[in-house]
């Protein structure tokens, strides 16, 4: 089972967008305590493997400048002590005489050194509270970027944790300890290439400066959790966040059964959220939504969210947040906004198709706020229902296509447009078009590639205004004879 799923998403990451075969995702044996299941998705732990933008998908490609470097950590020197299950933390910490626990290290280090975990398992659950500087962090970092460093137990991070790193980990709750990671008041952290999964979540809370980059967070109740909040000033990178609300020996899948809200996001940040970053990231067979983001200035670029049960990108804070170059498929609604007073919403260069209800929605939580969707070179397609607004939106941007199973292209409130209404140049964003958009492939179920075929509508129709120059792949835009609609361009 395991080697099937490592197999599929090794493949699934290189191919992206061909996804093909890709029925399920099949069960692994997460919830092993002797850690066997070495985990498929290692975005940037080694070359081989490393999804670039160049093959299609997101994913840090190699040297992504994102991605901080570890390949050098546990070089022995001045400031590197080591960990091994088989030491002992009246040790001196040296190569020759490591320390047993990642606690002893927690408890020691200071600015600018280094703790380095050798392979395997190490049971226990530890607060970390040293402050490093922007300069010299604290860091605690596996040997090995395939993860063989294993905790299983509850890592906190604590209110008087500064500048620290935690990279090349795998991370699970212990029977006791429901969480495997908690940030409960720590600032400027770095979480590299870590896996957690059989927890409850990665929870954080009152966090300020934090980037988790090359991580895969699968198969817990929720993936990531910001509860009760803030978190403020958030880095994704090259992550994949899949399979929330699936028990580690039931694998996932593409939802089913679609619903609104839920317990079991794939990203659940719900309050007091500003400033966040999602870029090369998936979220993907979470029960409920993919990215569920409630805050301010949230920008999610080069990013999927697929076959989740709820909204593959949930925005809704306000403030200038946007969403582009991105592709969500086979969701509730692909693209989930809300009005927010002072929001401003922008999708730029956006694919969503195949979506159960519709390609985007916008609508209202606790009142109505005047709220404006900016929306260019975009294609909403192939869903049930039209884009849904409510009725304090303004929908304005220019050059996107709509291709809705049904005839109302866009609706809400008093307004509805039709195709006839888009092909007759009524819609309240200019230059609309109205056209099946040709995808590559195109079928029910996840093997649909959302490139351009020759031929199609998007090519070459989009407005180079607020266009990103390279695409969802990393293929340069324009190509051709313009810029296309849509998250690829056509080469
Ligand atoms: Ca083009």
């Amino acid at each position: 089972m395991m080697s099937s799923r490592t197999g599929v998403l090794k493949w699934l990451l290189l191919a992206l967008p061909m996804l093909g075969c890709v029925g399920e995702v099949s069960g692994g044996g997460g919830g092993d305590d002797d850690g066997s299941d070495a985990g498929p998705v290692t975005p940037g732990a080694d070359g081989s493997t490393t999804p670039s933008p160049d093959a299609g998908g997101p994913g840090p490609g190699p040297g992504d400048p994102l991605v901080p470097d570890l390949t050098h950590a546990c070089d022995p020197g001045a400031g590197v002590f080591f960990v091994a299950p088989t030491g002992s933390d009246s040790a001196a910490g040296s190569q020759a005489a490591p320390w047993k626990t990642l606690g002893k290290a927690a408890s020691t280090l200071s600015a600018g050194q280094t703790a380095c975990v050798a392979p395997g398992q190490y049971s226990e659950s530890l607060t970390w509270n040293r402050a490093g500087t922007a300069a010299a962090p604290i860091s605690i970092i596996g040997q090995n970027a395939t993860r063989d460093a294993r905790v299983v137990g509850e890592l906190q991070l604590g209110a008087a944790a500064r500048y620290v790193r935690l990279g090349n980990l795998k991370l699970r709750a212990s029977s006791t300890s429901n969480e495997a990671l908690t940030i409960l008041g720590a600032r400027n952290v770095e979480l590299i290439n870590i896996e957690l999964y059989d927890s409850n979540k990665m929870w954080w809370s009152s966090v300020d400066g934090l980037l988790l980059a090359a991580s895969w967070i699968h198969h817990n109740t929720i993936g990531i959790d910001c509860t009760p909040g803030p978190c403020r000033n958030v880095t994704i990178v090259g992550t994949i966040i899949e399979c929330a609300g699936y028990p580690s020996s039931g694998g996932c899948g593409p939802a089913t059964s679609f619903s609104f809200g839920g317990p079991s996001d794939g990203v659940g940040a719900e309050a007091d959220t500003a400033n966040w970053r999602i870029i090369r990231s998936i979220a993907r067979f979470n029960r409920t939504d993919g990215f569920d983001i409630k805050g301010s200035n949230i920008t999610i670029e080069d990013s999927m969210a697929y076959g989740n049960g709820g909204g593959g990108f949930k925005i809704w804070g306000g403030g200038q947040t946007s969403v582009s170059n991105s592709l969500a498929f086979h969701n509730h609604n692909g693209v989930e906004l809300y009005e927010a007073t002072g929001a401003s919403y922008r999708i730029t260069n956006v694919t969503s198709a195949d979506n159960d209800l519709a390609a985007l929605a916008v609508y209202y939580d606790n009142g109505h706020f005047p709220t404006t969707v900016n929306v260019t070179n975009s294609i909403f397609a192939f869903s049930t229902e039209g884009n849904s607004i409510s009725p304090s939106v303004t929908w304005t941007g220019s050059n996107n296509l709509y291709w809705a199973d049904e005839d109302e292209q866009l609706k809400g409130g008093t307004r509805a447009y039709t195709k006839a209404d888009v092909s007759a140049g009524r819609m309240p964003d200019s230059a609309a078009m109205l056209g099946d958009p040709r995808f590559v492939r195109k079928d029910s179920g996840l093997n649909s590639d959302y490139h351009l075929a020759a031929g199609s509508p998007a090519r070459d129709t989009g407005t180079a205004t607020g266009a990103p120059a390279t695409d969802l792949g990393g293929q340069a835009r324009p190509s051709g004879g313009g810029i296309d609609v849509g998250a690829y361009e056509g080469q």
